[in-house]
This record gives C-alpha cells, sequence and structure tokens, in this order.
C-alpha cells in the first residue's frame, strides 16, 4: 500500500513542484482514500484521485491600482477552479502576502472534500491575492477590490462560481467586491457569500465557521461522554473564526485562556468572558489594532511577543489562525500538559509530525475540513436563501448549521470508527471522496 501511495505522490509532485502546501494537502488524503479506492472495485482504476488533484482550471490576474499616495501599486489575483462535480466552484478569497499557488491550490483541494462533508451540493475552489490589507485605508482597499473584481467577474456567477471570505477578507471587502460585481454585471444575485445582512446576506454567516468549530468540538466529546463545559481551552488567532469559537466556548461553559495574531499571544488567566471579547471584536474588527492591547486593557492577562498559545496548559486546543501553525514540538507540549482534544478551526494548522502525535495519542483530533465546514455550510444556506429570495431566522440558520455539523460528525464515525477509536482524518477524507467520486464517475471522464 505504502508503495502504490508514494507512487501517487511522486506523479502528482512531478507536476507540481514548489508546491509544499498542495503536496502536504494531497498527501493527506492520500494516505487515507488510496487504501480505500484500493478495495473498492468502482473505484479503482479510474485515476480518480490523480483527477481531483488537478484543477479544473487556474486563473492568475494583474491587480493594477492606486494607493492613497497616488502610487501605482501592482498586485496578483487567483482563482483556482478545482473540481465542479457536484454543485458550482464555491470557497473563499484570502487577502494575504502570503498568498501564492501552493496555498490556493492547497486551500482548493481541501475546500472539495469539506464542501462535499456538508451534504450541500457545492464544488470545490479559492482565490485571492498577495494583496495585504493591513494599514491600508478603506478607500485603498475598496479601489484594490474593484480592481480584483473586475477581472474575476466574468468566471463567477451564481452557477458558476461563489466566492466567500477567508484570511484578510471580511463584510467590508465582500461588501465591496459585490458592489463592483454588480455594477458590472448589472444583476443583483447570490454571487458571493457573506454578504451584509441588508443585502441578501445569511444571518449567523458571521459566526458560522466558530460556531460550527465548537459544535463539532461538542460532537466528539460528547462520543466519549465528555463535555466542553469546565474546560480550559487555548484559541489562536483573533480572526472571525477565533472570535466566534471563544464566543461558542463561553456560552457552553468552557474557560478560553488564549487569543494571538501573528505578533503573539494573550493569556488570561481568568479567562476571555463575553464583555473582554467584545473588547477584542472592537479591536480587531473596527480598529483594526493588535492583540497586545488586550493587556493594557487587562493588566492581569500576559503577552508574550512571537509566540503561539501552545505552551499554556489546557485540555482543548482549537488553532483558529492559519496553516501549520501548531507544529510536532507543540503537538508534544500540549499532550505532556494533559490536551485531550484538537479542532481545527482554520485549513490545515497542524503539521502532519503533530497529527501523527495526537494519533499515536489516541486523544480526538477534528481536521479542519470537517470541524471548521461550518462556515461554508451557511455560505451555501445563504446561496439557497438568495435563490428562494427569502431569509431564514437566526434561530432557523443556527438549528441547520447545528445539524450538519451533527451530520458531518457522523459522517467520519461510518468511515473512520474501528475498534473504539475514531480516526476523523480519516472518516472525513473518505466520506468527503465518495460523493464527489461517485459524480465524477456518473459524468464520464471530463
Ligand atoms: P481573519 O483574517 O479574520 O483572521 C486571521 C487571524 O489569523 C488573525 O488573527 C491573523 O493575525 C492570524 N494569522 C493569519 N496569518 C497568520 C500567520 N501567518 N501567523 C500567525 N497568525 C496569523 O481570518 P479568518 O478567521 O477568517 O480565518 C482563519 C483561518 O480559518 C484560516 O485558515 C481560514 O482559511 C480558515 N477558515 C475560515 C473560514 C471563514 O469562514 N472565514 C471558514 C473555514 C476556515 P494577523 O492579524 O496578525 O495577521
Ligand atoms: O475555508 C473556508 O471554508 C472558507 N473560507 C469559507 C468558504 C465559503 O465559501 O464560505
Amino acid at each position: 500500500m505504502d508503495k502504490i501511495v508514494k507512487q501517487f505522490l511522486d506523479e502528482v509532485s512531478a507536476r507540481n513542484q514548489n508546491e509544499p502546501e498542495f503536496m502536504q494537502a494531497v498527501a493527506e488524503v492520500a494516505e487515507t482514500v488510496i487504501p480505500y479506492i484500493v478495495q473498492h472495485d468502482i473505484y479503482y482504476g479510474q485515476n480518480i484521485l490523480l483527477r481531483m488533484a488537478e484543477p479544473e482550471r487556474v486563473l492568475s490576474f494583474r491587480v493594477a491600482w492606486i494607493d492613497d499616495q497616488e502610487e501605482i501599486q501592482v498586485n496578483r489575483g487567483y482563482r483556482v477552479q478545482m473540481n465542479s462535480a457536484i454543485g458550482p466552484y464555491k470557497g473563499g478569497l484570502r487577502f494575504h502576502p502570503s498568498v501564492n499557488l501552493s496555498v490556493l491550490k492547497f486551500l482548493a483541494f481541501e475546500q472539495t472534500f469539506k464542501n462535499s462533508l456538508t451534504t450541500l451540493p457545492m464544488g470545490g475552489g479559492k482565490g485571492g491575492s498577495d494583496f495585504n490589507p493591513k494599514g491600508r485605508s478603506d478607500t485603498e482597499v475598496m479601489r484594490f477590490c474593484q480592481s480584483f473584481m473586475t477581472e474575476l467577474y466574468s468566471h463567477i456567477g451564481p452557477n458558476r462560481d461563489v466566492p466567500a471570505g477567508d484570511i484578510g477578507v471580511g463584510g467590508r471587502e465582500i461588501g465591496y467586491l459585490f458592489g463592483q460585481y454588480k455594477r458590472l454585471q448589472n444583476e443583483f444575485t447570490g454571487v458571493l457569500t457573506g454578504k451584509g445582512a441588508s443585502f441578501g446576506g445569511s444571518l449567523i454567516r458571521p459566526e458560522a465557521t466558530g460556531y460550527g468549530v465548537v459544535y463539532f468540538t461538542q460532537k466528539m466529546m460528547e462520543h466519549q461522554s465528555k463535555s466542553i463545559k469546565g474546560k480550559t481551552i487555548a484559541v489562536s488567532g483573533s480572526g472571525n473564526v477565533a472570535q466566534y469559537a471563544t464566543e461558542k466556548c463561553i456560552q457552553l461553559g468552557g474557560k478560553v485562556l488564549t487569543l494571538s495574531d501573528s505578533s503573539g499571544y494573550i493569556m488570561d488567566p481568568d479567562g476571555i468572558n463575553q464583555e473582554k471579547l467584545a473588547f477584542i471584536m472592537n479591536l480587531k474588527n473596527v480598529k483594526r489594532g493588535r492583540i497586545n492591547a488586550y493587556v493594557e486593557q487587562y493588566p492581569k492577562a500576559s503577552f508574550h511577543s512571537g509566540k503561539t498559545p501552545w505552551e499554556v496548559p489546557c485540555q482543548i486546543a482549537l488553532p483558529c489562525a492559519t496553516q501549520n501553525e501548531l507544529n510536532g514540538d507543540d503537538a508534544a507540549i500540549l499532550l505532556k500538559n494533559g490536551c485531550i482534544c484538537i479542532g481545527e478551526g482554520a485549513n490545515m494548522p497542524c503539521t502532519p509530525e503533530a497529527i501523527s502525535q495526537f494519533k499515536e495519542n489516541k486523544i480526538l483530533f477534528a481536521p479542519g475540513k470537517a470541524s471548521n465546514a461550518g462556515g461554508v455550510a451557511v455560505s451555501g444556506l445563504e446561496m439557497a436563501q438568495n435563490s428562494l429570495r427569502y431569509s431564514w431566522t437566526r434561530e432557523e440558520v443556527d438549528n441547520r448549521l447545528q445539524v450538519i455539523m451533527a451530520d458531518i460528525h457522523q459522517s467520519c464515525l461510518k468511515y473512520g470508527e474501528e475498534n473504539g477509536y475514531v480516526d476523523y482524518v480519516k472518516g472525513a477524507n473518505i466520506a468527503g471522496f465518495v460523493k464527489v467520486a461517485d459524480a465524477m464517475l456518473a459524468q464520464g471522464v471530463v
């Protein structure tokens, strides 16, 4: 088996040179899905995973715009249209200086499996730019978004490709992108998700990823007759996902000790409560400030410059910042400190070395494509509401989100539970694969 997996990875790697993040994501899927393919005649010999590892289409384009000093700036924009077997391409846009093709292809590949798990009809895609919104004025961000959309608009549409937010792209950016799309196309459609509530956005979409991570984590705990209540929790990041994961942990009685950004982490021994979280939300979403401002406001807390939160003893860890932010050394410290559960809020935040330690020690580990699928799931519900020209209440959307997260948990059990241990990586990968593979087989060689 190892030989077949290696042969496959060598072939994919040969045509994707210098794309380490993409190869990391493909390897994780191949290791669990290829043994399943080999045991199932309908998939065997169809080169189905090889087809899934090749994007249907990749767009790369120049984004020129003028900054506030009237300097001409040039960025690179992308859209990776990975797989449309089960629905229109669907996935976020990331604006961050680290964005390149390897990062977006890994995200689009993960997205294909994640979207399949949601039970909703969405294919996989991802896009973005190396544009850095930090320190840019609102008008600069608007001009950038308008230039970006001027190129992208002809490639997307409510039945073709439906982008949304990701790192560096939140409600403000989606608003500007939507405005420019509508102006160019002269059509009001559900072409983007994460829109403002007054122009077609779904209630609960801002909360959905973070809430979903915690709903999934709670399901894993319940499966072992445990609960989040009373547990100490380390969260990384302080953006959209981290904020709402923290909120749901607080509501379920957990004690969140940490939050972070790329400058370091803060640790509050008393726990972050709803009032302190409101301070963070204002700091990050309105003032666009740095996390160390927390310790000026709450002096019992400490700031740890240049460090990640994983050195803080906790029972549950929720990495919600970015890829490869939790490595093998971090995993060893978490295990030594008695951590029993990891729920990935970010995409691929744990390195392969970290994941193998979690598996060896048989602690609960949820891969992002299962545990952070709540965001895109509510995006799917936003698409449904836009098609209906109707909007559901908060309760309605939140209930549907909870049902979807429970269904994803059930799918992971179906394909990942063996001898009382649940391998959520295996479960999520195989469950995500089966639906897309069946659709691809039915649609012929395209
Ligand atoms: P935001 O832009 O709202 O927040 C990102 C957070 O992560 C910030 O605190 C940021 O700190 C930190 N961060 C980003 N890059 C790095 C880095 N290289 N090192 C350390 N910290 C970093 O993004 P989101 O919260 O939306 O996204 C977070 C993660 O969740 C991403 O992996 C994303 O792909 C994933 N995700 C998001 C979904 C969504 O609906 N938004 C859905 C599913 C997954 P700083 O401000 O200093 O850069
Ligand atoms: O990684 C993700 O799932 C997202 N950034 C959300 C994608 C979406 O289309 O809502």
